[in-house]
């Protein structure tokens, strides 16, 4: 399966990314196509003999502290003001951080990381649907005290990954009677 997403995405290599389209394989951390380097011209990350892989994808600098890498706040925004952890810039009730850890528009009120639904079926077992990135990975979490957020665990489906095309994602739980929440958790791939 390959799952792969530019490695950078900032205007000062927008040469580089049409050209060399360097990217990574989310799932593998292997690296492909070419980048520049101005001494030496395009460097092959892979060929049919061998390939670069990285084992994580630093978020790189975040001059101001706040959990958002740079880059990301100036492709949003072109500031580093905007957006900020706690703040909530479309008012859709997920944060700036959420936003960016689920890889969701941060100036779309319609566009962030919730289950759309849950449909009870028979036999003590629900569907839940949620929307996903092809650049994230996902976990389904449930609890029964919703107020006591060390309670929340791992409904016993672990990494969800969704494939390249999907835009929604469910999938089927044991349910009992008793009353349950469920929450769904973006995760980033190779993060360190
Ligand atoms: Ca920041
Ligand atoms: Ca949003």
């Amino acid at each position: 399966m390959h799952r792969q997403i530019d490695i950078l995405c900032v205007p000062i290599l927008t040469f580089e990314q049409e050209y060399g389209r360097p990217r990574v394989n989310l799932l593998t951390g292997d690296l492909s196509g070419y980048v520049w380097g101005a001494n030496v011209g395009w460097i092959s990350l892979s060929n049919s003999q061998a390939q670069v892989r990285t084992t994580h994808l630093d978020p790189g600098p975040d001059s101001d502290g706040d959990g958002l890498p740079d880059w990301w706040q100036y492709r949003e925004a072109s500031d580093l003001d905007t957006f900020s952890a706690d703040g909530d810039y479309d008012g859709d009730g997920s944060s700036d951080l959420e936003e960016y850890l689920a890889d969701t528009d941060p100036r779309d009120p319609d566009c962030r990381l919730r289950l759309v639904a849950i449909e009870r079926q028979a036999g003590n077992t629900s569907d839940l649907t949620w929307n996903v990135r092809p650049t994230r990975r996902y976990r389904l979490e449930s609890t029964a005290t919703v107020g006591d957020p060390d309670a929340w665990a791992d409904v016993g489906l672990g990494e969800l990954t969704p494939s390249e095309v999907q835009t929604i994602m469910s999938c089927q739980v044991v349910d009992s009677n008793a009353s349950k929440h469920y929450r769904i958790r973006a995760i980033m791939p190779l993060r360190p």
